[in-house]
């Protein structure tokens, strides 16, 4: 089975199991797990920020953000494409109390424009605006890189009108990979930032929440609340430090399977996707005529699996599980299925 449904899908390598057999723990409750702290100090260090936090998910990571820069009755902006609003099963609302302001944007992207005529001018009888959210990459639009330039105008915007800023980076690391800009230059922009090492970098758990001293004690406090304080997890994290290390560096792999993978697509006439398009580890491409799930399930019985990202529209994710290899046979199977123009197989 070649499986491109989600960079998530990768299991530890047996360099990642040994260093996780090989990890000092302590009770991490305590504070007093070396591997959590080590991992801790990296990413904040990788991040530019003064803390961070080790989280369970990515939805734990992004949902104490939301929780330490709200008070319930706020209003959270964001865009239409992003995981808090699509993949989150509503947890805004249920753990904060807030409310989404949903706007438009292009291919994921906001303008600071955008950000500021959505900022509400603060009459009582309206919420108030508080926190605005970005994503880099933006799973849902294709793994698009997040322009500097927008993140930081939208961050002028938003420290302008006291409004808080925090970034999804569950895959900032390929953002890295995609355009050499560093993680650090990303984060500066933003008060708090999540980033995933169980996509991409092949971790089989974990998130950290990065940000200032101040606010990642106060998130320390509702991941307790939230039910995710953990113990001897030094196993988890020295997985992460050492998906830091060595999965890192090779994301620009992920990045040109994905971009053959899309050029391979492009010639099939029963789907649409312009190659370009895709920067990084994710190609999402739309389905000519009936549908996603007839062509899922078929791929699926030949032996690819990939996920529906809309009615019409089809995601695969290319990670280390994955090689050149496997995505020219991908590549075989859907010729083989969908090789011929739509209208020369309906003849
Ligand atoms: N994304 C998953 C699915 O939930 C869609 C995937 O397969 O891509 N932020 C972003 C941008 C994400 O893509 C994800 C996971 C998360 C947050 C949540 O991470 P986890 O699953 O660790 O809670």
């Amino acid at each position: 089975m070649i499986d491109l449904r989600s960079d998530t899908v990768t299991r530890p390598t047996e360099g990642m199991r040994r260093a996780m057999y090989e990890a000092e723990v302590g009770d991490d409750v305590f504070g007093e797990d070396p591997t959590v702290n080590q991992l801790q100090g990296r990413v904040a260090e990788i991040l530019g920020k003064e803390a961070a936090l080790f989280v369970p998910s990515g939805v734990m990571g992004n949902q104490l953000a939301l929780k330490i820069h709200s008070r319930p009755g706020d209003e959270v902006i964001l865009e239409r494409a992003c995981h808090i609003f699509n993949y989150e099963s509503g947890a805004p609302g249920v753990l904060s109390g807030v409310q989404l302001n949903i706007l438009d944007g292009e291919r994921g992207i906001l303008t600071a424009d955008q950000v500021e005529s959505a900022i509400r001018p603060g009459f009582y009888w309206e919420a108030r605006s508080r926190l605005v959210c970005l994503e880099n990459t933006v799973n849902k639009a294709g793994g698009v890189v997040y322009p500097l330039e927008n993140t930081q105008a939208i961050a002028e915007v938003a420290q302008a009108k006291g409004l808080r800023l925090h970034l999804d980076g569950a895959r900032l690391w390929n953002a890295t990979a995609a355009t050499g800009i560093d993680e650090a230059t990303y984060a500066a922009p933003f008060d708090t930032v999540n980033v995933c090492l169980s996509k991409g970098l092949g971790a089989p758990v974990g998130s950290l929440l990065a940000g200032p001293k101040d606010l990642i004690e106060e998130a320390h406090r509702y991941r307790k609340l939230f039910g995710g304080g953990m113990r001897q997890v030094g196993v988890l994290a020295a997985a992460g430090l050492y998906a830091l290390d060595h999965q890192r560096p090779r994301l620009a792999e992920d990045h040109a399977k994905a971009r053959r993978l899309a050029e391979g697509i492009a010639d099939l006439p029963a789907f649409s996707i312009d190659p370009d398009s895709v920067e990084t580890n994710i190609v999402m491409f739309d389905v000519a005529a009936g549908g996603a799930s007839p062509v899922l399930a078929a791929l699926q019985e030949a032996g690819v699996r990939m996920v529906p990202f809309g009615p019409a529209t089809i995601r695969a994710t290319t990670h280390r599980d994955v090689s050149m290899e496997d995505i020219e046979s991908a590549l075989r199977v859907m010729e083989r299925l969908y090789g011929a123009s739509v209208a020369a197989r309906d003849a």
